[in-house]
């Protein structure tokens, strides 16, 4: 143990909560009588910041010191959620935190509701940046998260007569206790303009007149690795308008104008788009991605220069530059621009420091996710860019000609330029040409880059793809979530199982054992409890915590099929109608999901499910056997509720869609049986519990394929299933909107004529899964030897394990723990 570890194991609950008195009167300038829980929550963070701030010297010192080679974590999105629980667990003050709070007479848990969630991010791909940088720092690896300081984070979501409506998100209404702005690391970063071409004795080269400045401001946010040794940073990068621009525009009297420029500047880190897996396209996201990726480059180069100088040679040998997708793969044009134009290297140089200092990973293959940013708009915005981008084009075209000599198809196909009326740029053909490694997040996943994505660049580089399935960070999404069934873990394995998850698998003796089961089902029981309070509150639904809680939380997308699962609910209501004796498990059918502002079949699903739970929840005919609730504005902090006290797992894409997903970790971690395809880590889910203790079903992706080129035609399942066809007559009658008929048909249309993710394909071996589902419920004992064996072979599935993949084959990273000082 160091020092500050003992120090903290010291710590009495009377030491620690006169610190927090002392922060509630001299930070926040408030006394004990008239504190809020709010300004006591801040009094908490400002007393854990006296550790953090400690923590993050001693770190910072060591990697200087060590000259480590460093992983920078570009990405557009951190779903980081609350961070007081974080960093109290991490930090190893939870327990003394909440008897010091208790001693004063408060009651923690109402502190950390306090917080407002950091939602800067969409979904699974912002939430798994958040638990690499948990890893990250946990295995003491030298890293830094790069991303953009929104003002508004993801929209709130609110239900008007079950309609989905976005609310403004205002996570820094009242500040942050955990960010420190850094002015003096300020970059200026630069748009529009034109190149002009200079011909001297050397030749020629390019200079760009830009005609546009941002200044760059970093936010950083420290990330307290587990056990509190090291302390890493996540900068965040706010734009602001560039003080000499300005000044001119003064000058010359236009003293409004002059604020018109500011406002633009600073829309540039307004707001995160809400967009999960569409390219929106528009420019104002160019110039974010632009901006968050030339001020981190600016500030890589900065700290790289001040200490070896201009010896650029070295730069790949001490930095990693990992793309979270494609959102930052205009970071490869701006380190060629610098490199060429600014530190006068030969192409060739350049471009090997580039590929070897970046990687990419790929999340998915759905078409419509897959960025193209027109050449006009790079034209215009980053003239200098473009040039840049055309000269890579070219010479890996070169290279391609090499392989495949004189095949015109082959060129068209690999080219980084879409050709056609409005040519365009391929983010992830410039990613892949410029990168050293490119990955995919679960073995399936890769496997479909490299047979369907990419297949010509595993021939020209067959080492270059590679998978690392996903992972989530077992502190929040078990230690500090489920504190329950962390304490019943804590009375059989070491206390350091967040960080070695495989001691869990201790416990696979105990899953046939009968006291066991019953404690660990206690847990679930009181965890469900818990869920019905809060879903009573937030929809004033009365749910019974002895039906099986049945959860598929998850962004909106028709990929994902929450319409399958709707399909299902309307059947099985009919059922009850015809048969209210039928014999079935009570089932609380739960959904928590956002849909993209400007995805309208997302938002009439939305509006479905929400109208047919009205109707299923206040007909007393069916006894309560069925419920149905849709939680509002589902985010990290919701999550970490709702996953405790889940039956089942819905993840039930489509075959081939779903890259990954992290939620169907989270879930089987906390004890929830899998219901799903056989898609993205489900199947290695399903290889890590034993095919007994999960239930998958549906076709796989063959089948899907075989489907998709036999013509699917899914009238004729329509025609000739009388559940479906009842089931989705029904919903695009008047059943369920008896004051506006019809206002549910959309989705019966798309599902009897297009059905573009086979919901009716997979229909009958889902409702055959549901039933064993049913089946398996009322086996007390066989359940509970299940889902103990989910929660406790849920290492693979540790971030850290995954981070440790990067580390070793991509990052060619070593842990570098902090020395004492
Ligand atoms: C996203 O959350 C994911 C993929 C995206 O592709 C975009 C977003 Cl915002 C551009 C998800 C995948 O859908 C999911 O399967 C995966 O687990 C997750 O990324 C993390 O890899």
């Amino acid at each position: 143990m160091s020092q500050t570890q003992l120090a903290i194991a010291a710590m009495q609950p009377e030491e620690f909560r006169r610190k927090v008195v002392a922060h509630l009167r001299s930070t926040l300038g408030s006394f004990e009588e008239k504190a809020t829980a709010h300004t006591w929550s801040q009094a908490l963070a400002a007393t854990l910041n006296e550790y953090i701030y400690a923590g993050r010297s001693r770190t910072l010192k060591t990697q200087i010191e060590s000259q480590a080679r460093t992983v920078h974590y570009l990405s557009l999105e951190f779903l980081m959620g609350r961070l007081l629980a974080s960093n109290l667990h991490n930090l190893g003050l939870y327990q003394v935190a909440e008897q010091a709070m208790a001693l004063q007479g408060l009651e923690l848990a109402d502190l950390l509701e306090q917080e407002p969630d950091m939602a800067l991010g969409n979904g699974g791909l912002g939430r798994l940046a958040a638990c690499f940088i948990d890893s990250m720092a946990t295995l003491a690896l030298p890293a830094i998260g790069y991303g953009i300081h929104y003002e508004h984070g993801l929209f709130r979501q609110e239900f008007i007569k079950g309609r989905q409506v976005e609310r403004p998100d205002q996570w820094r209404e009242f500040g942050s206790p955990w960010e420190i702005c850094r002015p003096e690391s300020q970059q200026v970063v630069k748009l529009y303009g034109h190149v002009e071409t200079i011909h001297d004795q050397n030749g020629s080269r390019k200079v760009w007149h830009p005609s546009r400045m941002l200044r760059a401001i970093p936010w950083d946010i420290p990330i307290v690795g587990y056990g509190g040794q090291n302390v890493n940073i996540l900068r965040l990068w706010e734009s602001r308008a560039d003080h000499f621009f300005d000044w001119d525009v003064f000058n010359a009297g236009g003293y409004v104008d002059a604020y018109a420029e500011l406002v633009q500047a600073e829309t540039v880190s307004k707001v995160l788009y809400p967009n999960d897996e569409t390219d929106a396209g528009k420019e104002l996201r160019l110039i974010q991605q632009y901006f968050f990726s030339a001020a981190s480059i600016a500030d890589i180069l900065r700290r790289f220069e001040s200490a070896h100088g201009n010896d650029y040679h070295l730069f790949a040998t001490l930095n990693v530059l990992q793309l979270n997708d494609t959102h930052p793969a205009i970071a490869i044009a701006e380190l060629m621009r610098l490199l060429v134009d600014e530190k006068q290297l030969a192409w060739q140089e350049a471009w090997q420091i580039t590929q070897q200092s970046f990687a990419y990973t790929n999340h998915t293959l759905l078409p419509e996710a897959l960025e193209t940013w027109s050449v006009s708009l790079l034209q215009t915005v980053l003239p200098r860019h473009m040039e840049i981008i055309f000269e890579i084009n070219r010479r890996f075209l070169q290279q391609v000609d090499e392989r495949w000599p004189n095949d015109q198809q082959m060129q068209a196909k690999l080219s980084i330029i879409q050709e056609g009326e409005k040519k365009s740029v391929r983010m992830a053909q410039l990613s892949v040409v410029g990168s050293q490694r490119v990955n995919g997040v679960a073995k399936i996943h890769t496997q479909l880059i490299k047979t369907e994505l990419f297949p010509e660049m595993v021939q020209l580089w067959p080492e270059k793809i590679r998978n690392i399935t996903n992972g989530v960070t077992p502190r929040r999404w078990l230690k500090i979530c489920n504190p329950r069934l962390a304490e019943l873990i804590d009375q059989h394995v070491d206390a350091d199982w967040p960080r070695y998850l495989e001691k869990l698998e201790q416990l696979k003796p105990l899953a046939k054992d009968k006291d066991f089961q019953q404690k660990f089902m206690a847990v679930k029981q009181r965890n469900k409890q818990a869920l019905v309070a809060v879903i009573k509150q937030l929809t004033d639904v009365e749910v019974s915590a002895e039906a099986i809680f049945d959860v598929q939380i998850k962004r909106l997308h028709e990929y994902k099929r929450q319409h399958l699962n709707l399909l299902y609910i309307l059947v099985l209501y009919r059922r009850l109608l015809k048969n209210p004796a039928l014999d079935i498990c009570p089932r609380v059918f739960i959904f928590g999901a956002k849909a993209a502002p400007g995805y309208r079949m997302a938002k009439d699903i939305i509006l479905a499910i929400n109208r047919v739970a009205k109707v299923i929840n206040n007909d007393v005919s069916i006894g309560g056997k069925i419920k149905l609730v849709f939680l509002p504005n589902y985010r990290v902090s919701l999550a970490e509720k709702l996953i405790p006290a889940a039956d089942v797992s819905q993840q039930i894409s489509l075959a081939g869609k779903e890259a990954s997903g992290t939620g169907n970790m989270k879930l089987a971690m906390n004890g929830a049986i899998t219901l799903g395809t056989h898609d993205g880590a489900n199947i290695e889910i399903a290889e890590a519990v034993g095919e007994q203790n999960l239930v998958l079903f549906g076709m796989k992706v063959d089948e899907v394929k075989a489907l998709q080129h036999s013509g699917y035609a899914p009238q004729h399942i329509y025609q000739n299933n009388e559940e479906i066809k009842a089931a989705l007559d029904w919903l695009s009658g008047d059943f369920f909107t008896p004051e506006q008929p019809g206002l549910l048909a959309s989705i019966s249309k798309n599902l009897i004529n297009e059905d573009p993710f086979m919901v009716l394909a997979d229909f009958a071996a889902y409702q055959q899964a549901q039933q064993r589902i049913d089946s398996f419920y009322r086996q007390k004992s066989a359940w509970a030897e299940a889902a103990i064996l989910n929660a406790v072979s849920m290492a693979r599935f540790n971030s850290d394990r995954s981070i440790m993949e990067y580390a070793n084959d991509i990052w060619q990273l070593k842990p570098i723990p902090a020395a004492e000082c």
